[in-house]
């Protein structure tokens, strides 16, 4: 007789972007069959956007990695033999001796993963630290670096400030280069709803988007020019006391210095600057500084340029001048990008900072967390993302061991990132696929995926959750935190005898203040999961920052005026166009998981450059049309669409397809950020002309 099918519903956490939805995974006798809406609550009430939906197509796919692979051709050409884990482990550990045994442990970089739970985090920075190198990072270099050095100036600390359920008691939302319409849909349902109660809509981004259709008032922005914009809002502002007054005396500082400043920004001059028209840059600073209550969101639009950390210090004076900060209603968010970008950076996955934001410059902290661990020191911050990519071109850093991101389609500038993978002695990968990366790896690791191993994840407004296991992985591939914890054992390290990832978070609850409260207990029993700051196991949570004082040192937050500056490649007679890169809906990133979906990929098939009307006309291109877009970089082909949705004078490509061969890898000095959003670039017609 034929046994009856054992069919399962496991919750689990998106494997994509940072709202953090629950959904649940259907197994058939533990083999992941589709998706199922979750019922019990949660931030995304049920509901999925399509890659949400989408989740399970890559899991299955046969050209997931299933056993460790040892390179056998050139680098970059992707022919590998099959080994075993022991002879991967231990080639893994050997080299990595050998090399830091000649050449120091600082010349090794790694790379964690925002892909990853916050136990595997934790794990790879630990294992990088004790290693004794400072070179450890990851994509949130990329994405929200310019965040956490800006609104850590000015606020204190780098996280979303209020939970999502305050947009709704909103009444005025301004969303500054970010278009979650495509890349957060969930959000933007709650955007919908705010606007339904009464919200109004202000949106700033070059292009109108999805979410710019919705908008009372779309600032149509030239890009690089943002400063200049919110400099103009806050003359506006100040010059017609729409200010908070009381707010600024009692919790803030440095309000002279900012308005001297901003006196300078009058509308007419930032008209010039920004393209946007005085009148509706007047109209924009009153409608929202009148509200009464008001959140700013922002995300890449604002971050990826050389003056990052800047636009954020204006957008948080911007939000502490009208006093929307720390009350119900009012907020700012940071809109964080993949799943588990803000648990990474919580962990210490980054170059600045130890587990729960201690300031790895700071000898005292280090000592602390030495302690912890059980060593003497810890090595002082090293390279970041793009400077270890610099420094392994140059010959400094010699090996690279990479969990769960991909440089080759992700980093600016792409031939100079092959060129400096092609010089290191040694390359580790870590991934689920044979990534572009990857193939330039000695080692390749296999890693089971998101609902083949269990964790927490923390999402952008700082909700902690637990993702379940629901299926085994494929063929010999291990959870990143059993590989890891192999790997640091291997290497003689002390402290990585962990048996579930419930004991690596219980060291968590020990070591980040922050998680102190969030134990795995509890987390697996919360099906809402749990807010940071949680200093205890009775503490709530904390949901809303900054509502008695800010996280600075007398408690205060700092208004910080800073000046427009130009990006660091303008358009000129060769190059008369600005590049800029986005993001679609159906697509994610580097396309390893999306890109292996047979109903996304029908949905969103191919590349295309959006070209507004008038510079269609003037290049002589239609809609259509192949053509070359071509920088200083590199030349990238795609189909035009012409559109009158983007500014004259203004291309934009979305990246995922690897549009990065184009862009310039100028980093923003303060928070290394690279300027993904502003490059100079013509387009030739394929064929001539
Ligand atoms: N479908 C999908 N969703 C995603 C992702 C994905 O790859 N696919 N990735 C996730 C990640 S990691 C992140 S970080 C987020 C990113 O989310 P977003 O920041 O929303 O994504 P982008 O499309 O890169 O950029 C947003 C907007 O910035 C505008 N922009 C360009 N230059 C400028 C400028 O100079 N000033 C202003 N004000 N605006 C400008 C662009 O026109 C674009 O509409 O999305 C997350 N969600
Ligand atoms: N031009 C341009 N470039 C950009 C941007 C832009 O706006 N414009 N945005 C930047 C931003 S904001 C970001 S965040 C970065 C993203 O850059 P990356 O992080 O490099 O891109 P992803 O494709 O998300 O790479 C994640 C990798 O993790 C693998 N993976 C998934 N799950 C697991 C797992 O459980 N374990 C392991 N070991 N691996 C796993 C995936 O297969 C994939 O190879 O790109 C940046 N690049
Ligand atoms: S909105 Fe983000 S978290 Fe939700 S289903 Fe879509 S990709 Fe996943
Ligand atoms: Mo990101």
């Amino acid at each position: 007789m034929r046994s009856v099918s054992e069919v399962r519903l496991t919750p689990v956490i998106c494997p994509f972007c940072g709202f953090g939805c629950k959904l649940y995974v259907r197994s058939i006798d533990g083999v992941p069959a589709g998706i199922e809406f979750y019922d019990k609550g949660g931030v995304n009430e049920g509901k999925l956007c399509p890659k949400g939906v989408a989740a399970v197509d890559f899991l299955r796919h046969p050209e997931r990695l299933r056993k460790p692979l040892r390179r056998v051709g050139e680098r970059g050409e992707g022919r590998f033999k099959e080994i075993s884990w022991s002879e991967a482990i231990k080639e893994v550990a050997t080299r990595l001796k050998e090399i830091k045994k000649v050449f120091g442990a600082e010349s090794v970089g790694f790379l964690s993963s925002a892909r990853c739970t916050n136990e595997e985090n934790y794990l790879m920075q630990k294992l990088a630290r004790l290693y004794g190198s400072g070179n450890i990072d990851h994509c949130a270099r990329l994405c929200h670096s310019a965040t956490v050095a800006g609104l850590i100036k000015c606020l204190g600390a780098g996280a979303q400030s209020s939970p999502f359920t305050d947009i709704l008691k909103t009444r005025v939302i301004l969303v500054w280069g970010y278009n979650p319409a495509e890349t957060h849909p969930l959000l933007m349902r709650y955007v919908l709803k705010a606007k339904d109660l009464g919200a109004k809509l202000i949106v700033v981004d070059p292009r109108r988007t999805r979410t710019a259709r919705f908008a009372d008032i779309h600032l149509q922005i030239r890009p690089g020019t943002d400063i200049a914009l919110a400099n103009a809002m806050m003359n506006v502002i100040i010059s017609n006391d729409l200010y908070d007054r009381d707010f600024i005396v009692r919790r803030t500082e440095g309000f002279e210095e900012l308005k001297k400043l901003v006196m300078k920004y009058t509308p007419k001059y930032a008209e010039e600057v920004t393209g946007v028209t005085a009148a509706l840059i007047d109209e924009a600073a009153r409608t929202f500084a009148s509200a009464g209550r008001g959140v700013i969101m922002w995300a890449m639009g604002l971050t990826q340029h050389t003056v990052g950390t800047y636009n954020v210090v204006a957008l948080a004076d911007l939000a502490l001048l009208c006093g929307y900060v720390g009350r119900e209603g009012c907020g700012v968010y940071p809109m964080r990008g993949q799943n588990n970008v803000q648990g990474a950076c919580d962990m210490g996955a980054l170059v600045e900072f130890l587990p729960g934001y201690r300031p790895a410059a700071a000898e005292e902290k280090r000592k602390e967390v030495a302690k912890l661990w059980g060593v003497d020191e810890l090595p002082e911050p090293g390279l970041t993302v793009v400077e270890m990519v610099n420094e392994a071109g140059s010959g400094r850093i010699k090996a690279m061991y990479i969990m769960g991101e991909n440089p080759v389609v992700s980093d600016p500038n792409t031939s100079h990132v092959i060129k400096a993978l092609n010089n290191l002695e040694f390359l580790v990968v870590q991934d689920i696929f044979l990534t572009e990366t990857a193939a330039y790896a000695d080692i390749v690791l296999p890693a089971a995926a998101y609902a083949e191993k269990e964790g927490s994840l923390t999402s952008s407004e700082r909700r902690v959750q637990w993702s379940f296991k629901a299926a085994e992985p494929p063929g010999e591939a291990r959870p990143d935190w059993v590989i890891l914890s192999s790997v640091a054992r291997e290497l003689g390290l002390k402290g990585f005898n962990y048996s579930s990832p419930e004991d690596i978070l219980r060291e968590i609850n020990a070591v980040v203040p922050q998680y102190r409260g969030i134990t795995p207990e509890r987390l697996k029993s919360s099906p809402e999961g749990v807010f940071w700051p949680c200093p205890s196991e009775g503490h709530p949570g904390t949901m809303r920052l900054y509502e008695e004082r800010f996280l600075t040192c007398n408690g205060k937050a700092k208004l910080v005026g800073v000046e427009h500056r130009e990006p660091a490649e303008k358009p000129d007679r060769e190059y008369p166009l600005i590049l800029t890169t986005v993001r679609v809906v159906g697509q994610y990133h580097t396309l390893t998981m999306t890109g292996r979906s047979l109903s996304l990929v029908r949905r969103w098939p191919e590349p295309y450059v959006e070209v507004n009307p008038e510079d269609a006309r003037r290049y002589g291109v239609s809609d259509g049309d192949e053509v070359y877009v071509v920088t200083r970089r590199g030349r990238y082909k795609c189909k035009v669409k012409v559109t009158s949705s983007i500014r004259e004078g203004v291309v934009a490509i979305p990246w995922h397809w690897g549009a990065n061969i184009l862009t310039i890898d100028a980093l923003d000095p303060t928070c290394k950020i690279p300027e993904y959003k502003v490059c100079a670039c013509r387009i030739e017609r394929v064929g001539g002309g």
